[in-house]
């Protein structure tokens, strides 16, 4: 940097300071898809069990998916956004239930 000034000054060089390009991260929102088969129950479990909600709060995002056809679980930064995603569905899928989870931008 100082390197940088000394050779402006010694030998009318322009050097452009690089500008820190780290802007704030995209943060995504981890979302339940509706479906005509998967229990009611099974759903409130996944939002508990993955999400951290208490039995109310996940039955209020359970009910939002079955009446609007989706609804949010979460928003975190991408990777943690697509392990939550990938372990809901493997986890829907090992319990034989159609239940979709998907990610969109924030
Ligand atoms: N619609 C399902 C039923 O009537 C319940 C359900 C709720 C399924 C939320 C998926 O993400 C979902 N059994």
């Amino acid at each position: 940097m100082s390197e940088d000034r000394d050779l402006e000054k010694e030998e009318g060089v322009a050097v452009q300071e690089a500008k820190p390009k780290l802007g704030q991260p995209k943060r995504y929102k981890v979302v339940l898809l509706n479906d005509d088969y998967t229990p009611m129950d099974f759903v409130v479990h996944v939002l508990e069990y993955f999400f951290q909600m208490d039995r109310p709060q996940a039955t209020q995002v359970m009910l939002q998916v079955h009446t609007q056809g989706k609804g949010v679980c979460g928003i975190y930064p991408r990777d943690i956004a697509e392990t939550k995603e990938e372990q809901v569905n493997r986890y829907s899928r090992a319990e034989q239930h159609p239940l979709m989870c998907v990610i969109e931008e924030a």
